[in-house]
């Protein structure tokens, strides 16, 4: 039951199921080689889809939540290109260590995303961390400030019942409206409604929008 995910030395916010860590660690922020002052290469252009289909069936302790915030809150991944450069980083490093992504919305200033685990889950731990260097790093460069620090915390949630499974994939696909960014969460480049609403089962899709996700316990005052 969610063994393995430990709490990185800091206490739990709430019971159980919030346990925040700093996600920072030995990767550091360095940047390797000089910083590119340029404009976003190729990456911006791979503003791809996740090519998975959403999962149907809940499966009890291989579903995780993982919020996480910048320093202080600042709006580091402003603009198209800066949220691509978020986007393409969770989708090949969740390909990466075969956690298969079913929701997500990136924000300048934090992100969410829901993710099935491969057999050993305590590879979320490393793709925080690797999602977290190498996205500060690339900004960084962008920004020609070698060794800020970008990404504050982040908090994953193991998710144990299926009501809360489907809340919160309601929550994360409906996060864009909530922060005030668009009037349908679909029209959010940088969220999963759109895919999930082309590729999910139209069943499916009605039974998740029509979960209640107002009392979901969320770190999301960004
Ligand atoms: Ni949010």
């Amino acid at each position: 039951m969610c063994k393995g995910m430990e709490c990185g030395g800091l206490p739990p916010l709430s019971p159980a199921e919030l346990a925040p860590r700093s996600a920072e660690a030995s990767l550091g922020e360095q940047s390797a080689g000089k910083p590119a002052h340029s404009k976003m290469g190729p990456q911006s252009k791979a503003l791809n889809r996740w090519h998975h289909r959403p999962a149907h069936v809940f499966e009890p302790n291989q579903l995780y939540m993982v919020t996480a915030g910048t320093l202080h809150k600042e709006m580091f991944f402003k603009g198209v290109d800066r949220l691509g450069l978020l986007q393409n980083h969770l989708f090949s490093l969740s390909e990466k260590f075969g956690w298969e992504l079913q929701a997500w919305a990136l924000f300048p200033n934090h992100y969410h995303f829901i993710a099935k685990a491969p057999d050993d889950a305590k590879t979320l731990k490393i793709l925080v961390r690797q999602f977290h260097s190498l996205t500060a790093r690339e900004l960084n460069q962008l920004d020609d400030l070698s060794g800020r620090k970008v990404w504050f915390q982040y908090w994953d949630t193991c998710l144990t019942y299926e009501k809360s499974y489907y809340a919160r994939l309601n929550y994360v696909m409906n996060n864009p409206v909530r922060h005030g960014l668009v009037p349908v969460a679909s029209a959010y480049k940088f969220c999963s409604a759109g895919w999930f609403e082309a590729e999910a089962d139209q069943g499916f899709v009605k039974k998740v929008k029509s979960f209640q996700y107002d009392q979901v316990k969320v770190q999301d005052e960004f």
